[in-house]
């Protein structure tokens, strides 16, 4: 088999930067690990900042976006009882748009199915090779046979777990990561969401989120212990510590049946660079961040968007500037959103670790939040993305 650029993982990352490939007259062939029905229905990021959502209907992929995705204006941050809401449209003149990343794959799956172009569900042993050379290959396995793809480019978009990132050999990359002492405890429950706006709520027993998918659907996170056992918490102990953390006079949550439910690790990582030869490393498997700031599916797209339009000089002038600008290019945004979730993470969930002083450095950066518009207009800015 031969393509100009093999794409290793079927997420958002892999599956957006093959539609931008094809829409530039480029060809490339997606391995994917698992099969369709399981990344199509894998439950994971909620928020698009609006450069994602411009980017997926600029590039005929907003019919369902624009019926059932939800415009938000404003996000509230609930402590001490109380709310403050950003105001986005007010502090920037943009919004985010609620609209579940499963949706997105599923999306760029069937544009992709419909176009009839390669993608290649439970392959196996996938490896890649000869990266420092103009030749790279994949080699896998698929429908009980054993493949080799030569290509021209391979783009890494395995996420964090992936067989990309772990190909460059030792000493090339520096990595930094952060390990958060607590994980997200995340469910999915068929109830009405309690309010029109995402809840950011900071409390003495922790940190909890109140999302949504639709006007039935919620999403709800609680901060826990890194190795929380999920068997440990009934649907009413979830229930009850949520509204624990995020009460507030006059205001109640809705309770439902729980649909699903997932422990997610709070880590930030970036490994740096983000390429090695003709290996583009994009989205998870280069870094991660929180989900506090709802960043990592929209960071993802950030670097594909950057990666196409370097491939697209490379393969129809023979420009090579924006594939050796890539890494760099990439970094200065994934730093500065790095910061911000580790920001957001930092002043809203509790570390028992914490001094009493420091628990008061926490309280006193959302009092500020409140009543400065500077600092709202700071987190607003971050929060419905950073410009392309
Ligand atoms: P992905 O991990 O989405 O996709 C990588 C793909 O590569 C997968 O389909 C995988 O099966 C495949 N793959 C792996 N190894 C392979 C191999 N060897 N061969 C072939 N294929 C292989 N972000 C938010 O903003 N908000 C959230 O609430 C949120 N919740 C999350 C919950 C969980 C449990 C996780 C893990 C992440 C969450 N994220 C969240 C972050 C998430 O949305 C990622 O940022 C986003 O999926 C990144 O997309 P990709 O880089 O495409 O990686
Ligand atoms: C979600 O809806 O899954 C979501 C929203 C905002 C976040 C994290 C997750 O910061």
């Amino acid at each position: 088999m031969r393509t100009q650029v093999g794409i290793v993982g079927a997420g958002p990352a892999g599956l957006l930067l093959a539609h931008l490939l094809h829409r530039a007259g480029i060809d490339s062939v997606v391995l994917e690990a698992r099969s369709r029905d399981y990344v199509e229905n894998r439950i994971r990021a909620g928020v698009l900042e609006h450069t994602t959502e411009d980017l997926l209907i600029s590039t005929g992929l907003g019919a369902r976006l624009r019926r059932e995705g939800l415009p938000h204006r404003g996000v509230h941050l609930r402590f001490g009882g109380r709310d403050h809401r950003i105001d986005f449209a007010a502090l920037t003149g943009r919004h985010v748009t609620v609209y579940s990343q499963h949706k997105v794959v599923q999306d760029l799956i069937a544009a992709r199915c419909a176009a009839d172009l390669p993608i290649l569900f439970e392959a196996t042993d996938v490896a890649v090779h000869d990266l420092t050379t103009d030749r790279p290959r994949i080699t896998f396995r698929h429908a009980g046979a054993a493949h080799e793809l030569a290509c021209d480019i391979i783009a890494g978009c395995d996420g964090f777990h992936g067989i990309c990132r772990s190909a460059i050999p030792p000493g090339v990359l520096r990595i930094f990561e952060r390990v958060y002492p607590f994980a997200w405890l995340g469910i999915l429950a068929e109830a009405a969401p309690a309010a029109d706006e995402l809840i950011y709520a900071s409390h003495d027993r922790g940190f909890a989120l109140l999302s949504m998918r639709s006007p039935e659907l919620v999403r709800l996170y609680l901060q826990c212990a890194p190795d929380e056992d999920l068997e440990a918490w009934s649907d009413d102990r979830i229930w009850a510590e949520l509204a624990a953390r995020s009460a507030r006079p006059g205001f109640a949550l809705n309770q439902g049946p729980i649909v699903q439910r997932s422990l997610t690790p709070m880590r930030s990582f970036v490994a740096e660079p983000m390429r090695h030869g003709r290996l583009f490393l994009a989205g998870d498997a280069a870094h991660i961040v929180p989900p506090t700031g709802a960043k990592g599916l929209n960071l993802a797209v950030a670097d594909v968007a950057v990666l196409a339009r370097g491939l697209e000089a490379f393969f129809r002038r023979g420009d090579p500037a924006g594939l050796d600008a890539y890494s760099a290019t990439c970094l200065d945004r994934v730093w500065k959103v790095q910061r911000f979730s580790w920001w957001m993470t930092s002043m809203l969930h509790r570390f028992d670790s914490h001094t009493p002083f420091e628990r008061h450095m926490q309280r006193a950066e959302l009092d500020y939040l409140a009543g400065s518009a500077a600092a709202s207009t700071a987190l607003a800015e971050n929060y419905v993305g950073l410009p392309l």
